[in-house]
């Protein structure tokens, strides 16, 4: 397959002013039929026109009223000597009933659905496939009543009525120019939840979410998050809504979380659907987030939108940072920053160490669906928070300002979004740049000096990236403070370094005794950071660092040398040591909790005892031991257990939820911390623990703690549980309809710790929960088994076998869904050269198999480098 290079980037030879889309939907296909306003770009020199297309049935094709030649082939239709400016007409037949795929138009249940970024619409007509094409679109839709009473396009409603044969049409015009990716229709059978926004100008919007049939009762949570999104916007960046309706539409086949098309969002019901027995509390905060996502890409997106596809980052590391500060400000601005970072760790730094790491920008793809990456989003997001670290909130929010009175309406690069950031604020971003082109981590090792007779402590910073193209360095924003060794922050010393060189001293005058340096407060920047750190020192942090992520950051980098030193243990035929003090620590950490009975802190506690993830762990390992490394995890779980279960059991009893549930971050800070006791407390595997938590699994009247209870009982090891057998057993029954819950329970297996969890999981597969049509479905019981170190690395391949069959069984089925799971082998050269060789054998498998699609194949080539 063809690899497409950022450096080839060429403006549009034809532009297209005007789409006017007839949509006639029926039971052997739909027809569509497109009537293009185009002319020749005056910027370019005059060439064919050459559209893009993809599994159309071409029937006729027009310029100006006139048949024409034209050349089409199974991906481009050419059509030659055309005039200056013409109208170019096109039928086609789409199958959207046939689309396994789910990009383009498909049926999903209760009717059809389109997904068009990022190179859908190509599936619906011929048409300039590409995000700097704009135009402004209004579209028809005709299809029999009775089956599909909702059709739905983007913009707004401007004239519907009754056909011959219990048929009716509607009519949509969108006022505003836009790309191809943000089109969208819908038609089906669909029940609404209606509201409004007014504006802070006073405009009123039209708010409405449409589900399936039966689930409005599930809808209120994500209209309140609309409306909070609106507003925040409007406080937060002075964003108004510019539209008259704003929809919003669930389907359960998605390929991904939600789409912002213009005015008709699409939504995964995952990231819709909520009530609280069938909704965690993450799941709750996951639809305030997503919801606010589509809504803010409105303006970052929609109305400034890309270039091209290699300027993704541009919309979505923005809108992550957008969705992060308002979940933030929403719930706890604390444990949010935790998440992201642990998010980061757990996904992209793994993804920045393997073959498909790429930058923020990346210079090349051959299939762009595999760049909606954790490094596009997440790490894009990380940058654009530097540069808000750097230059301040006020003079940030003064750049978003420059950034839309310069190019609203436009498709623009990242040079653009930064070159308007430095306008607002007077910064230097060129060499900063480099976060936008080196793909890697890189690794800011630190060395502390006291000198007793100047009186000063000294930072020197030496920063290295392996990855990158070359050594010259990176701008770094380096936030530190330093501590006395009884914990108080030393008065004067919080600063914000910015490291710039390879190597950089930074000088903290007026220092009386040595400091404990704590160092990337708040992770300022997405780096590895390195510091000798006593375990004395640690504590200290732990204990006394205002900052709350260098707390839990402290915590963290205790408990990872404890696991990593058990882990050498462990694979040397050792037994483990666990020091008393990060029982004590982990001990001071409870009790405050249970102490003050301020439950305020409940929510950061529990992110303190939350061990460091295996697959986090796993990237610090040189050769990774998944048996080792997990049996150190769950060993020191153990220990933890033992030595604090009078703790744990108080807290349990004490953390109780009086009030009727509501998803607060206070609430959820509190099920949060005692579902961790309950897991803790699970550890000891007794049968009263395995009765309490069977009782709290039966008697939770909200799914956050019915499934913490559930989850907890799928880790038991133990050959013999009937209380999980009867847990899995009750909560099938209770939940076969509600598919989300279905995706929960099939998960609770997948990421089971238990030896026979690859048998389960096949077994799974034939079970009548599962539907390898559904992507939800698919991600809950085999991605999610990828993503379970020690059973996926099972030192007999038969993991890898299983993925790589999955795959197989997928890849042309739906590449998209196809290529995620392709992924779970990101890392297999970290393991020892047995799983190599599975885990090779598997790969080539799926690399050799013939007619493979062209996003399974990218990351099988380059995995197998
Ligand atoms: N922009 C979409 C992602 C489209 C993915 C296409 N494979 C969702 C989002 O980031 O908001
Ligand atoms: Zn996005």
């Amino acid at each position: 397959p063809q690899t497409i290079y950022l450096k080839d980037y060429t403006p549009p030879a034809y532009l297209v002013d005007t789409v006017d889309l007839d949509f006639s939907i029926e039971s052997g296909g739909t027809v569509v039929t497109s009537t293009l306003a185009m002319r020749r770009n005056p910027l370019v020199s005059a060439r064919p026109l050459v559209l893009d297309g993809e599994e159309l049935e071409t029937l006729d094709v027009t310029v100006d009223g006139a048949k024409v030649p034209f050349l089409a082939s199974a991906s481009s239709l050419t059509v030659d000597h055309l005039p200056d400016a013409f109208t170019l007409r096109t039928v086609v037949r789409i199958k959207p009933d046939g689309n396994t795929r789910l990009s383009g138009m498909y049926r999903s249940k209760d009717g059809y659905f389109t997904q068009c970024e990022a190179q859908g619409f190509r599936r619906i007509t011929w048409f300039l496939d590409r995000p700097d094409v704009m135009s402004t679109y209004t579209v028809t839709l005709h299809a029999d009543k009775a089956t599909y009473p909702i059709l739905l396009a983007n913009g707004n409603p401007v004239a519907n009525g009754e056909e011959a044969n219990g048929r009716h049409w509607a009519k949509w015009a969108d006022p505003f120019r836009k790309p191809a990716y943000l089109f969208a229709l819908v038609a089906g059978k669909l029940d609404g939840l209606f509201d409004t926004f007014t504006t802070a100008s006073g405009r009123t919007v039209q708010l409405a979410i449409y589900v399936e049939p039966g689930k409005l009762d599930q809808c209120p949570h994500a209209m309140a998050a609309l409306q909070k999104s609106m507003l925040w916007d409007e406080e937060r960046f002075g964003l108004e809504c510019d539209l008259d309706h704003y929809m919003i539409v669930a389907v359960g086949d998605f390929n991904m979380g939600a789409m912002e098309n213009k005015g008709l969002n699409i939504f995964n019901t995952k990231y819709v659907l909520a009530r609280a027995d069938v909704a965690t509390d993450v799941d709750f905060e996951n639809i305030d987030r997503v919801v606010a996502h589509e809504y803010f890409h409105n303006w970052t997106g929609n109305r400034v939108t890309c270039r091209d596809w290699f300027q993704l980052s541009l919309k979505e590391g923005l809108t992550v940072f957008r969705d992060q500060e308002f979940g933030a400000d929403l719930h706890n601005r604390q444990t949010a920053r935790i998440r992201e970072v642990r998010g980061l760790r757990a996904a992209q730094f793994p993804e920045d160490a393997g073959p498909m790491a790429h930058p923020i920008r990346p210079a090349s793809f051959v299939e762009i669906n595999n760049f909606y990456t954790a490094t596009v989003y997440e790490k894009g997001a990380e940058v654009i928070r530097m540069i808000q670290t750097l230059i301040g909130r006020d003079a940030f929010r003064a750049g978003m300002d420059e950034y839309f009175r310069r190019h609203d309406g436009q498709a623009v690069t990242c040079e653009d979004f930064v070159a308007a950031m430095a306008a607002a604020s007077g910064f230097d971003f060129t060499q900063f740049m480099r976060w936008y082109n080196q793909p890697g981590t890189p690794r800011v090792a630190v060395d502390g000096h006291f000198d007793e007779e100047t009186k000063t402590f000294t930072l020197t910073c030496t920063q290295a990236n392996p990855r990158a193209s070359d050594e010259s360095p990176y701008l770094i924003p380096l936030r530190v403070a330093l501590f006395a060794a009884d914990g108080n922050l030393l008065p004067g010393s919080e600063r914000l370094l910015q490291l710039t060189a390879t190597t950089q001293s930074f000088v903290f005058e007026n220092i009386a005794v040595e400091p404990v340096p704590s160092l990337l407060r708040d992770f300022s920047a997405p780096v590895y950071l390195d510091f000798d750190y006593t375990p004395e020192q640690l504590t200290v942090l732990l204990a006394h660092e205002s900052d709350p992520f260098n707390a839990w950051e402290a915590g963290q980098r205790l408990a990872t040398q404890l696991i990593l030193d058990a882990a050498a243990a462990i694979a040397a035929g050792q037994e483990p040591v666990w020091p008393a003090s990060f029982v004590d620590a982990a001990r001071k950490l409870l009790q405050t909790q249970a102490g003050v009975g301020n439950f305020g802190g409940a929510a950061f506690v529990a992110e303190a005892l939350t061990l460091p993830g295996e697959t986090t762990l796993a990237e610090l390992m040189s050769v990774v031991d998944p048996d080792a490394l997990h049996a150190a995890r769950n060993g020191l779980r153990r220990h933890l257990a033992e030595q604090l279960e009078g703790e744990f059991s108080g807290l349990y009893a004490g953390l109780t939820v009086n009030e009727p549930y509501a998803p607060s971050s206070e609430q959820a800070g509190r099920r949060a911390l005692r579902n961790l006791c309950l897991a803790y407390l699970l550890e000891l595997d007794t049968l009263s623990v395995r009765q309490l938590a069977l009782q709290q699994f039966k008697t939770a009247d909200n799914m956050t703690d019915q499934f913490a209870a559930l989850a907890a009982l799928a880790n038991v090891n133990a050959a013999d549980c009937p209380q999980r057998e009867q847990a899995l057993a009750d909560f099938y029954a209770k939940w076969k309809n509600e598919a989300l819950v279905v995706d929960k329970w099939l998960q609770a297996q997948s990421t089971s710790r238990r030896p026979d969890t690859l048998a389960t999981v096949k077994a799974l597969t034939a079970h009548p929960a599962f539907d390898i049509g559904n992507p939800n479905k698919i991600y809950a019981l085999i991605r999610a088994f990828g993503a379970n170190l020690v059973r996926f690395n099972a030192a007999d391949g038969s993991g890898y076998a299983f993925i790589a069959d999955q795959i197989i069984v997928l890849h042309d089925r739906n590449p998209q869904v196809a290529s995620r799971l392709a992924r779970c082998f990101d890392r297999w050269t970290k393991f020892d050269a047995g799983r190599q060789a599975h885990a090779r054998r598997a790969l080539e498998r799926v690399r050799d198999h013939a007619g493979l699609s062209r996003d399974v194949l990218e990351v099988v080539t380059r995995a197998l480098g």
